[in-house]
């Protein structure tokens, strides 16, 4: 056995993860090496990330891993969120910080491209959720805003693999939340870019999870443990990967994979994209083993985040765990929010965008103020536990299943009070998974590849990709947990 350690990358749009894998007496040994918040920020006539500052600070981690693994790093990958994507020149250089998905370019852009392809005729393509903020609305909002849209993108982890010495490569699972890759065939779908005035000659080229796209090379390369370390696309999609750090078995379960965004659904082993799917407008993105994620964006801690930060700019600190247990002693709301609102996946004045809603709605207005902070926690997590029910009443009424139990991963699985209203409105059996579920996933392909189970990330065995996560999370000794 090959005992030199590995390292994931996992890119947040709250926060960024350098992970190490180590071998201790045989055992594999998970720590969180290093971790940087992330936030998009408005500057060049956008909503961008700072993608410097990005880079720069996994080049911290990665430093990092490099002094603590002196038996030397056999492989990296990386995912990250999906849908947003880097310009770059004839040298792979960006060309600018990549404009954040919540940006509100493509409000106007959506309706625009309906012009030139309708939506059913979309989601019969690509059998995937309508959503502005995929890659496709972006990249022809772009040309709408006349940007020069004649360079090479690829979406965000690929590029750092590439910036690190990896090939131009768009990863599948990521690539289907792009809106742009063919439902049957998993290529690059020509009606499509074509609609979109897009040159598929400028997409890069689609490969499998766990695809080996070179070596480390420059700077980084000069450390010993970086000596001869190879990258790897993973699941790149960090929703894939947390869905791969899942170690459960079986046609009973489903997920929710809960952080900014909260994604409610099941794997599939065929996509499903008849009428009424279409029609409540489900998603079917790609997932390790040539399956599918078949689910749908609901919002997530995005909306208690922006809320923070509207309370810290009073001067109250609130921490999560402190609002929690203060929301968990109120009484239940009345009246719920409707989550996903497209009004409230805007940034900026969360409390203000949350009571226009419900006087909207004919509701109370809640008190404003960091004071009342309680009362609106309480609200959004009995709106996402109601919201969550809803869907995975739809996903098991589309697919057929009959479900049992519910493994929640992510950041927002350490939510016990969210945990508990979900519960007790699914009525399935709750599991909490891991946190980092998207790096267990990611060093699950990791391993699966290096150790010549090719078929278990492209499909043939993929259950085996669940055994090494049941023991990766062991090793982030956080293994699922019931309750
Ligand atoms: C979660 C996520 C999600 C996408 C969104 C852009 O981090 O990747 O699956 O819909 O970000």
């Amino acid at each position: 056995l090959d005992t030199r350690a590995l390292v994931a990358v996992d890119l947040g749009a709250e926060s960024c993860r350098v992970s190490l894998l180590r071998w201790v007496a045989g055992r594999p040994v998970i720590t969180l090496v290093h971790r940087f918040a992330n936030a998009p920020r408005e500057t060049d006539g956008g909503l961008r990330w700072d993608l410097r500052m990005i880079e720069a600070g996994l080049e911290h981690g990665l430093r990092l891993c490099a002094e603590m693994a002196v038996e030397g790093v056999r492989s990296i990958a990386v995912d990250g969120w999906a849908v947003d994507y880097v310009r770059v020149d004839g040298d792979g250089m960006a060309l600018a910080d990549p404009f954040c998905y919540r940006d509100e370019r493509t409000i106007e852009a959506e309706q625009m491209l309906y012009g030139e392809i309708a939506p059913e005729r979309l989601r019969e393509c690509t059998g995937v959720q309508l959503l502005r903020i995929n890659t496709l609305y972006q990249l022809y909002a772009d040309r709408l805003q006349g940007l020069p849209v004649g360079s090479q993108w690829m979406n965000l982890p690929e590029y750092v693999l590439s910036r690190w010495g990896g090939a131009r490569v768009a990863e599948v699972t990521n690539a289907t939340h792009t809106q742009m890759v063919d439902l049957n065939g998993r290529r690059w779908c020509d009606e499509v870019f074509l609609a979109a005035d897009l040159d598929v000659a400028l997409a890069p080229k689609l490969v499998p999870p766990g695809t080996e796209v070179g070596r480390l090379s420059g700077e980084l390369a000069r450390l010993a443990a970086f000596r001869d370390t190879v990258l790897i696309a993973p699941a790149c999609h960090d929703t894939a990967s947390a869905i791969a750090g899942i170690p459960a078995v079986g046609d009973d379960w489903a997920y929710l994979s809960s952080g900014t965004w909260s994604l409610v659904g099941t794997v599939l082993e065929e996509p499903r994209n008849d009428a009424a799917v279409a029609a409540e407008n489900f998603t079917n993105l790609g997932a390790v083993g040539g399956r599918v994620c078949f689910h749908k964006n609901v919002n997530g801690m995005w909306l208690i985040r922006q809320c923070l930060k509207e309370w810290t700019a009073e001067g109250r600190e609130w921490s999560v765990p402190e609002l929690v247990a203060a929301a968990e002693k109120l009484a239940k709301p009345e009246g719920l929010l409707d989550v996903d609102d497209a009004d409230l996946l805007l940034a900026g004045g969360m409390p203000q965008r949350i009571n226009a809603q419900r006087v909207r709605m004919g509701l109370k207005a809640l008190e404003e103020g960091a004071e009342n902070a309680p009362a609106f926690a309480s609200l959004i997590f009995h709106s996402l536990a109601a919201r969550y029910a809803a869907v995975l009443a739809r996903v098991a009424f589309h697919t057929g299943k009959k479900l049992k139990r519910l493994f929640v991963v992510g950041g927002g699985s350490q939510n016990d009070f969210l945990n508990r209203l979900t519960q007790e409105a699914t009525g399935l059996e709750l599991f909490r998974g891991a946190a980092e579920s998207s790096t267990v996933g990611n060093f699950a392909v990791q391993l699966a590849v290096l150790e010549g189970r090719r078929d278990e990330v492209t499909g043939a065995d993929a259950e085996q990709v669940s055994g090494w996560a049941g023991r990766l999370a062991l090793a982030l000794e956080q293994a699922a947990t019931k309750g």
